[in-house]
C-alpha cells in the first residue's frame, strides 16, 4: 500500500523480456484492507496523513539521491518518461532507440501496472529492459528503481529510459534520482493538461508535444498548450514532433546526443 496517494504498490513484479513473474518484497507495508483511495480518507488525523506522506516522500527522496550516485559515478544519463496514459511514450522509446543505437548504449525500465507489453515492444529493438508491474500502484518509485537497475547491469557512459506508469499525477510527487524528468502530452489530450495538472508540469524539465500528424484532425492550440505550460514552470523545454511519422525527432535526438556528451 502506497501511503502517499493512497494507490496499492503491494504487488509490484519485476519481469525481464521472456522471463515469468516474480513478486517482489519491496519494503512496502502490505495492506490489502484498503480500496484504491486518493482522498486519504484512510487516516483519521489529518496531521497523521501529513506526517505519512513526508516520510514516504522523504524515503523516497534519499534513495532517489542513491540512485543518482550511482548514475554519476557510471556517468549514466537518466531520463523520466512520464505522462497520461497512451501519449506516446512507448513508440517515442522504440524510434529513438532503434534511431541512436549507434550513438550510446541503452538500456530501458518499463513501468505498468500489468503486462509485458511494452517490455516486449521495446525487447524487440534488442535494447535491456526490465518490466516493473506496479499491480494497483500508480507510480514507480526509488526503490524499484534501484532494484530494477540492479538486474539490469547498466553499462558505464549509458542511457537509461524509465517508462513510468501512465498516470498524469502521481508520478510527479516521486523522485527517481533522473537528470531530467520528460513530460510528453499528445495533441488529441487537449491544449490545457498543464494547468489542469500543474504539478506534474511543475516537476518537468523537457515538454514532449507529441502526434503533432494529428492537429488537422484535432483542436489542440500548440502555442497555447506551450502558454500554459510555462505559467506553471517557465524553465519548462518544449519539442514539438510525431514518433509515428519522424516529425521533429531530429531535434529531440540531438537534444539527446548533447546531454549525453556533456
Ligand atoms: N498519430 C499518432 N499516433 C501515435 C503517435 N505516437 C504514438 N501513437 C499511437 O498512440 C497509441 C499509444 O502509443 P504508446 O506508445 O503505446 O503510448 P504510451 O504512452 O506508451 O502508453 P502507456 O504506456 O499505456 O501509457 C498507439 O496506438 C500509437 O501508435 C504519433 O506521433 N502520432
Ligand atoms: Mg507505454
Amino acid at each position: 500500500m502506497c501511503d502517499t496517494c493512497g494507490c496499492g504498490a503491494d504487488s509490484t513484479t519485476f519481469r525481464k523480456h521472456g522471463e515469468a513473474h516474480h513478486h517482489h518484497g519491496d519494503g512496502h507495508n502490505h495492506d490489502h484492507s484498503h480500496p484504491h483511495d486518493h482522498s486519504h480518507s484512510h487516516d483519521h488525523s489529518s496531521d497523521r496523513t501529513l506526517a505519512i506522506e513526508q516520510d514516504v516522500l522523504g524515503d523516497n527522496n534519499l534513495l532517489a539521491q542513491r540512485n543518482r550516485g550511482y548514475f554519476e559515478a557510471k556517468n549514466v544519463f537518466c531520463l523520466n518518461l512520464v505522462s497520461s496514459p497512451g501519449s506516446g511514450k512507448t513508440t517515442l522509446l522504440e524510434k529513438t532507440l532503434i534511431s541512436l543505437k549507434d550513438d550510446f548504449p541503452s538500456a530501458v525500465i518499463e513501468g505498468d501496472q500489468q503486462t509485458m507489453n511494452d517490455a516486449d515492444r521495446v525487447a524487440a529493438t534488442g535494447v535491456p529492459v526490465l518490466q516493473i508491474n506496479t499491480g494497483n500502484g500508480c507510480h514507480l518509485d526509488a526503490k524499484m528503481i534501484h532494484t530494477a537497475y540492479a538486474e539490469l547491469k547498466l553499462e558505464e557512459n549509458s542511457v537509461l529510459f524509465i517508462e513510468n506508469v501512465g498516470n498524469l499525477v502521481c508520478p510527479a510527487l516521486f523522485d527517481l534520482g533522473e537528470d531530467k524528468k520528460v513530460v510528453v502530452i499528445s495533441v488529441t489530450e487537449g491544449e490545457d493538461k498543464p494547468i489542469k495538472y500543474p504539478t506534474m508540469f511543475d516537476a518537468a524539465d523537457i515538454c514532449i508535444i507529441n502526434k503533432v500528424d494529428l492537429l488537422p484532425y484535432v483542436q489542440f492550440d500548440v502555442e497555447k498548450c506551450k502558454e500554459y505550460a510555462l505559467q506553471v514552470n517557465h524553465h519548462l523545454e518544449f519539442f514539438e514532433l510525431s514518433a509515428t511519422t519522424g516529425a521533429g525527432m531530429d531535434d529531440w535526438y540531438n537534444w539527446l546526443k548533447a546531454q549525453v556528451n556533456k
